[in-house]
């Protein structure tokens, strides 16, 4: 399996979240990815890369032309209102919701930061775009070794994560869709029928969101119920897609406390809808909140449950592009992936 992880990843170190009405010390932290990738030098599951460059058009094969100016000069933009912003995340405070306008943009720059975004979670800091575009670039390129056949399976191992990420908005700590600029690549790549499967903990609304009117992408997505877990308005079982898209989008919403027994149920019920539809190639986004210990989850997987996981997703027998997510219990989440693609691996052989 080849590994594409982001050498500037920890240039998007945010300090605060608001979380439950408080600014709090961010859960998604580069410590992440570090441990990961401290277990796969332990662990050895086949080459480790950094990334080229991701050229712009790729990125617009997914996100609109705006957000994308937005984002990539938005920390330049909140410096410039006040120098003393340097030393501050910047994080949006109001946002357009029903009956409000979204095609004028705003030229107020918290404005704009609403108007690109679903949450007070997800601080901008001085190095977000730079890490989230080599981000991009891991998925994208691992993507790009599977459809060119070079390997059979491939990891990208990078953060800011993607999933809620949208066409044009951020949120949930994403930024980038990491995990649909790799679906993309591999439908770009001659694969006519791709799946998404989401085992983060939170459903990907992002993911959803951009595949929703398509039959060419299935999304798949097993997470907390979003009646009582984030990101709350999306992800209920009757979301089964929209237009050509119809039929092309499964959620198996999950209580919280779900244990891997009746986890793993679900797993095999989003395993099955892939293969009837025939995916030609896989896209995996692997969050590890799932795990009993996770912070800000409330499942109750442990770290020998996620060998199994991977073992599951082998049994689709496809190219497949893994792609880190969620996972906040920061002392075990190398473990706890790395069992994933290990699981995987020898599955798969
Ligand atoms: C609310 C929780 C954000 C969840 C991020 C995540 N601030 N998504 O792990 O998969
Ligand atoms: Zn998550």
């Amino acid at each position: 399996m080849l590994i594409v992880h982001n050498p500037v990843h920890h240039l998007h170190a945010g300090r605060h979240e608001m979380y439950r009405g408080r600014l709090v010390p961010c859960h998604e932290v580069p410590d992440r990815l570090d441990h990961v990738l401290a277990e796969l030098r332990r662990r050895p599951l086949g080459e480790l890369r950094e990334p080229g460059e991701v050229p712009m058009e790729v990125l617009r094969r997914i996100h609109s032309g705006r957000y994308l100016d937005f984002l990539s000069r938005a920390w330049d933009d909140w410096v410039a209102l006040d120098p003393a912003n340097a030393q501050v995340d910047a994080l949006p405070s109001v946002w357009p919701v029903r009956g409000f306008r979204d095609d004028v943009l705003p030229d107020n720059f918290a404005a704009r930061m609403g108007l690109f975004s679903f949450d007070a979670g997800t601080p901008l800091t001085a190095g977000t775009w730079q890490a989230a575009r080599a981000g991009a670039a891991c998925a994208v390129e691992a993507a790009q070794a599977v459809a060119s056949g070079g390997e059979r399976s491939a990891f990208a191992l990078t953060r800011p994560p993607g999933h809620h990420a949208g066409a044009d908005f951020f949120g949930g700590y994403c930024f980038l869709n990491n995990a649909a600029l790799a679906a993309q690549t591999l439908r770009d790549r001659g694969f006519e029928r791709v799946a998404v499967l989401d085992v983060d903990y939170h459903h990907g609304n992002g993911t959803q969101s951009i595949f929703y009117a398509r039959g060419d992408v299935l999304t798949v997505s097993l997470h907390g119920d979003p009646r009582t877990e984030y990101p709350f308005y999306l992800g209920h079982a009757d979301e089964r897609g929209t237009g050509a898209g119809e039929g092309f989008n499964l959620n198996l919403p999950l209580p919280r406390g779900t244990d891997f027994a009746r986890w793993r149920v679900a797993l095999a019920a989003g395993i099955d809808a892939i293969g009837r539809f025939g995916a030609q190639a896989l896209v995996v986004s692997l969050g590890v909140d799932t795990f009993e210990g996770d912070p800000i989850s409330s499942f109750a997987l442990r770290s020998a449950d996620y060998l199994q996981v991977g073992r599951d997703i082998a049994r689709l027998q496809l190219p497949t592009v893994f792609v880190f997510e969620g996972g906040y219990a920061v002392a075990e989440v190398g473990v706890n992936a790395v069992n994933v693609l290990e699981g995987f691996e020898k599955g798969a052989a």
